[in-house]
């Protein structure tokens, strides 16, 4: 049988015929099935678009505060530790974050002495916390007796203000700023003193060896309020 045969027969036999009208209408239904899919699923996804919950996550802060002092003398390095108790992550949805002020003024008493130089480092430790933070300042350094200021985001991307979220529900996003892990242990506070001397002091017993250094700690904690935006 040549190849003219086959074409013929395939088009003039009626059950060939019968066949090729089968499967046209079924590539038909098919285009049409497809295209019926496509929009129904599309308007279902641009309604849901429309009707999808809007929330506003908010934050109310308690905060834990410590102070201490100590005298670091010249030329050392000390490092002072702070822990806060385990009740504030019992009563609150999560640690915010850490804020650390060093104060000092020049005590020594003697005339003509100036502001000792004095440098603070948050070291970044095993305290699980945002270490890596952009807005974080884990260091600090005052020559003129001003007050160095110290901030750690321990919650990651915790900033404490009012934003608004789409979809999902209340309690997703209460459960993803709820987690007591962040900022339990210790954080250690490095903190060294250059003392400078009285102008033109010539006797040893007029000199300034040390320095009194006050330092506040501040975690502040939040519990989240993630309440449904009516339209
Ligand atoms: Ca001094
Ligand atoms: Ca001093």
């Amino acid at each position: 049988m040549s190849s003219d045969n086959v074409l013929h027969d395939l088009f003039l036999d009626e059950e060939s015929k019968q066949r090729l009208s089968i499967f046209v209408a079924f590539c038909l239904v098919l285009a049409v099935y497809h295209a019926t899919v496509y929009w129904v699923v599309m308007d279902e996804d641009i309604a849901a678009k429309d009707t999808m919950a809007m929330y506003s996550v908010s934050f109310e802060t308690n905060t834990y505060t410590d102070q201490e002092t100590r005298t670091i003398d010249d030329g050392d390095r000390e490092v002072l530790s702070f822990e806060v108790p385990t009740s504030m992550f019992d009563d609150h949805d999560g640690f915010g974050m850490l804020m650390v002020t060093i104060n000092y003024q020049e005590t020594s008493g003697q005339v003509a002495d100036g502001c000792d130089t004095v440098a603070a480092d948050l070291k970044p430790n095993n305290v699980k916390a945002d270490w890596q933070d952009e807005r974080n300042v884990l260091s600090g350094l005052s020559t003129d007796c001003s007050t160095i200021s110290l901030a750690l985001t321990v919650f990651p991307d915790y900033i404490g203000n009012q934003t608004q979220v789409a979809g999902m529900s209340a309690e997703h996003w209460t459960s993803q700023w709820t987690d007591d892990s962040h900022g339990r242990g210790m954080f250690e506070l490095q903190i060294e003193v250059d003392a400078s001397q009285p102008a033109g002091s010539v006797l040893p017993t007029v000199s300034d060896d040390d320095e009194e250094v006050t330092v506040s700690w501040e975690a502040v904690f939040f519990d989240v309020v993630v309440e449904e935006i009516e339209a």
